[in-house]
C-alpha cells in the first residue's frame, strides 16, 4: 500500500494521543477522509455542521488534551473558524484541516465552487492565520511532512489551534512515513539563568509578606500546572482560590480551598479573604471584562505577582522564557523548609461558617431554579463532568459542590452561546469513562441543538438539562428588550425526532421538583443513549450572582466614550 499524505497527517494525530478526528464530508476532502479511515486506531466521527464539528473537536481537546476537525473549503471550513477561535480563546489545541482546491488551480485564474467567486483562494489561509498560532497550506507531498509537524507542533507547545489546509489532489499522494513522535513533543527548556532570578524574585516576594494566598486562574491547564499547584499549596499553606473559569482545576475537597474569587459574585468569604490579604500569587489568570466583573475586581498592583504559563512579573520585574512547571517547582524546593504562610487560611476558618444545605422542595409545587439545582448537585459523582453553557448555568454550576475528580468546562473567555451541545458531545466521544452532564439554557440550545442527534447515533449516555426560562435570560440581566425573548420549542419532543427509527435517546420535561427526580432516574438507567430533561422554570427565576454580575458588566458596557 502506498504510503500518503493523508496517512502521514492521520498518524500524527494518532501519534499525540488522539483516538478520534471529527469530520464533515464535501468534495474537498473527500479523498484526505479516505486516507484518515486507514489509519489504526483513529476513529472518524461525523457531525451535523462544521461550527458543531469545531466546537466537538475543543470539546474533545478538553477530554483528551487536543482535538482535529476535517471540514471541506470555505462553505465548511469558514464555519469551523469560529469554533477555532475559540479554542484560541481557551488555550486548547485543536488542529483544523480543509480540503482546498486542486493543486493545479492555484494561482491558475481558474475560478472554483465553493469560493468567493475570485481565483484567489489564499483568503481562507489568511483567516486562518489571525485565528491560529500556525497555519500551513500543502500543495506539494514533499512539503507535507514539515508543514504538518510545525502546525501540530507549535499547537501542542502553544495550547492553540493550528490549521492545516491540503489541496484535494494532494492528500493521496506518495509520501515518506513519520518519525518518532518526540520530535514534535519536545520543548525548549527553560532558561536556567532567567528561572532562577525569577523564583529568587517569588520567594522574596512570600517573604515580604505575612498573609499571602493563590488564585488560580483557566489557563493553569493548559499550562500543566494542575498538580504542581497542590504542591505549591501544600508548601505555603495559604488560602486557595479558584477564578470562575478555573472551576474544578483545583481540588475542591482540599483543606486549602476557599471556593470561588470572582468580585461580588465570590464565593461566601473568598473576596473577604482576597480582600485581607497582602499577597496575591495569581497562577495562570485571565483578567477579562467577566471575570473582573466588569473590572471592579481586578488584581494588580504591588501586592500582586503574575504567574504566566511562560512569563513571571513579580517585584516590579518580568521574567520570561520560563516554563511555570519549571518555576513551581523550584519555588516548592525553596518553601519546602519554612514555616507555613498559613494566615489567610486561619482567617478563612475563623470567618467562614457551612451555609446550611438547601432542603427539598416540595414534590408537587412548580419546578424553581434552586430546586433544580439541588438535584444536579446530588448527580456528581468523582467522574462527572459538568460541561456548562453561558447564561445562568455558569452561575448555577459556580455554586455546585465538587467532589474530588469532578470536572466543570466552561468556554467564559470565548462565550458562544450553543458551544455547550457539541462540545458535549466532543467530550463524550474522548472521556466515555466519565458521567457526562450538559447544563444548556434554552436560547443557547436553538444554536446547535441537532448534534444531540451525534450523541444518539453514537449511544452516549449523556445527561443535558436544558434550562428553559423562556428566553435569553442572562441578557436580561444585562440590558433587557423584545430581543430577549424566543420561540419556544418542544425539547423534551426533539428526541423522538433525533431517534427517528434507530435511536434510544429520551426527553423529559419536568415542571416539578417530583418529575425532575423521576427524568433523574430515567436518565440513569438509560445506557444506550442521551437523555434531555427540559427544566421549566420562571423567566426571572435566576441566580442572585447574575443579578449582581449582570449590573457590573452593563454598567462597563454603557461607559460613555472619553472626551476627546
Ligand atoms: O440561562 P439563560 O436564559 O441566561 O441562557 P440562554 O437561554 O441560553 O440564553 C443565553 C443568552 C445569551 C445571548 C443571546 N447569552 N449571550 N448571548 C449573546 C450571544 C449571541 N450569539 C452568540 C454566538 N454568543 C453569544 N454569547
Ligand atoms: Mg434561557
Amino acid at each position: 500500500m502506498t504510503y500518503t499524505v493523508g496517512h502521514y497527517l492521520g498518524e500524527r494525530l494518532a501519534q499525540i494521543g488522539l483516538g478520534h478526528h471529527f469530520a464533515v464530508a464535501g468534495d474537498y476532502n473527500l479523498v484526505l477522509l479516505d486516507q484518515l479511515l486507514e489509519i489504526e486506531g483513529l476513529e472518524q466521527v461525523y457531525c451535523c455542521n462544521e461550527l458543531n464539528c469545531g466546537f466537538s473537536a475543543e470539546g474533545y481537546a478538553r477530554a483528551r488534551g487536543a482535538g482535529a476537525a476535517v471540514v471541506t473549503f470555505s462553505v465548511g471550513a469558514l464555519s469551523a473558524l469560529n469554533a477555532i477561535g475559540g479554542a484560541y480563546a481557551e488555550n486548547l489545541p485543536v488542529i483544523l484541516i480543509s480540503g482546498a482546491p486542486n493543486s493545479n488551480d492555484h494561482g491558475s485564474g481558474h475560478i472554483l465552487h465553493h469560493t468567493i467567486g475570485t481565483p484567489d483562494y489564499s483568503y481562507q489561509l489568511e483567516i486562518a492565520k489571525r485565528l491560529t498560532c500556525a497555519a500551513v497550506s500543502i500543495t506539494a507531498a514533499e512539503d507535507a511532512p514539515v508543514l504538518i509537524d510545525h502546525a501540530i507542533r507549535t499547537a501542542l507547545r502553544e495550547k492553540k489551534p493550528a490549521y492545516i489546509e491540503i489541496a484535494c489532489n494532494i492528500s493521496a499522494q506518495p509520501c515518506p512515513r513519520p518519525g518518532p513522535v518526540g520530535a514534535i513533543l519536545t520543548d525548549a527548556p527553560s532558561d536556567a539563568a532567567t528561572l532562577r532570578l525569577a523564583v529568587d524574585e517569588l520567594a522574596s516576594f512570600i517573604a515580604a509578606r505575612k498573609k499571602p494566598m493563590l488564585l488560580l486562574g483557566s489557563r493553569l491547564r493548559a499550562a500543566g500546572c494542575e498538580d504542581v499547584a497542590i504542591r505549591l499549596a501544600d508548601a505555603l499553606g495559604c488560602a486557595v482560590a479558584t477564578m470562575a473559569a478555573a472551576k474544578s482545576f483545583f481540588p475542591e475537597d482540599h483543606a486549602g480551598y476557599i471556593g470561588t474569587y470572582w468580585g461580588d459574585v465570590s464565593s461566601s468569604k473568598a473576596q473577604q479573604i482576597y480582600d485581607w490579604s497582602d499577597g496575591v500569587l495569581c497562577l495562570a489568570p485571565v483578567f477579562n471584562d467577566y471575570s473582573t466583573v466588569g473590572w471592579t475586581a481586578w488584581p494588580k498592583g504591588d501586592n500582586v505577582a503574575l504567574l504566566d504559563s511562560r512569563h513571571i512579573a513579580a517585584g516590579g520585574k518580568a521574567f520570561d522564557g520560563v516554563h511555570l512547571r519549571d518555576v513551581l517547582e523550584a519555588l516548592i524546593e525553596r518553601l519546602k523548609d519554612q514555616p507555613k504562610k498559613d494566615a489567610t487560611l486561619v482567617e478563612y476558618r475563623r470567618v467562614h461558617t457551612t451555609p446550611a444545605q438547601p432542603a427539598p422542595a416540595a414534590p408537587d409545587a412548580p419546578l424553581v431554579r434552586a430546586e433544580m439545582a439541588r438535584q444536579i448537585q446530588g448527580l456528581l459523582t468523582t467522574n462527572a463532568s459538568v460541561i456548562a453553557e453561558t447564561g445562568d448555568s455558569w452561575f448555577n454550576v459556580m455554586q455546585m459542590k465538587l467532589p474530588h475528580g469532578a470536572r466543570v468546562e466552561l468556554e467564559m473567555q470565548w462565550g458562544h452561546i450553543g458551544w455547550s451541545v457539541p462540545a458535549t458531545f466532543g467530550y463524550a466521544v474522548g472521556a466515555p469513562e466519565r458521567r457526562v452532564i450538559a447544563m444548556v439554557g434554552d436560547g443557547s440550545f436553538q444554536l446547535t441543538a441537532q448534534e444531540v442527534a451525534q450523541m444518539v447515533r453514537r449511544n452516549l449516555p449523556v445527561i443535558i438539562f436544558l434550562i428553559n426560562n423562556r428566553g435569553y435570560t442572562i441578557e436580561v440581566q444585562i440590558h433587557d428588550g423584545p430581543y430577549n425573548n424566543i420561540k419556544n420549542w418542544d425539547y423534551a419532543g426533539l428526541m423522538n425526532v433525533f431517534n427517528a427509527e434507530d435511536g434510544h435517546g429520551k426527553g423529559f420535561r419536568a415542571t416539578t421538583g417530583a418529575e425532575m427526580e423521576k427524568a433523574i432516574a430515567a436518565a440513569l438507567a438509560n445506557t444506550q443513549g442521551p437523555t434531555l430533561i427540559e427544566c421549566v422554570i420562571d423567566r426571572d427565576d435566576c441566580t442572585s450572582d447574575l443579578i449582581s454580575w449582570g449590573r457590573r458588566v452593563a454598567t462597563a458596557n454603557a461607559r460613555p466614550p472619553v472626551a476627546r
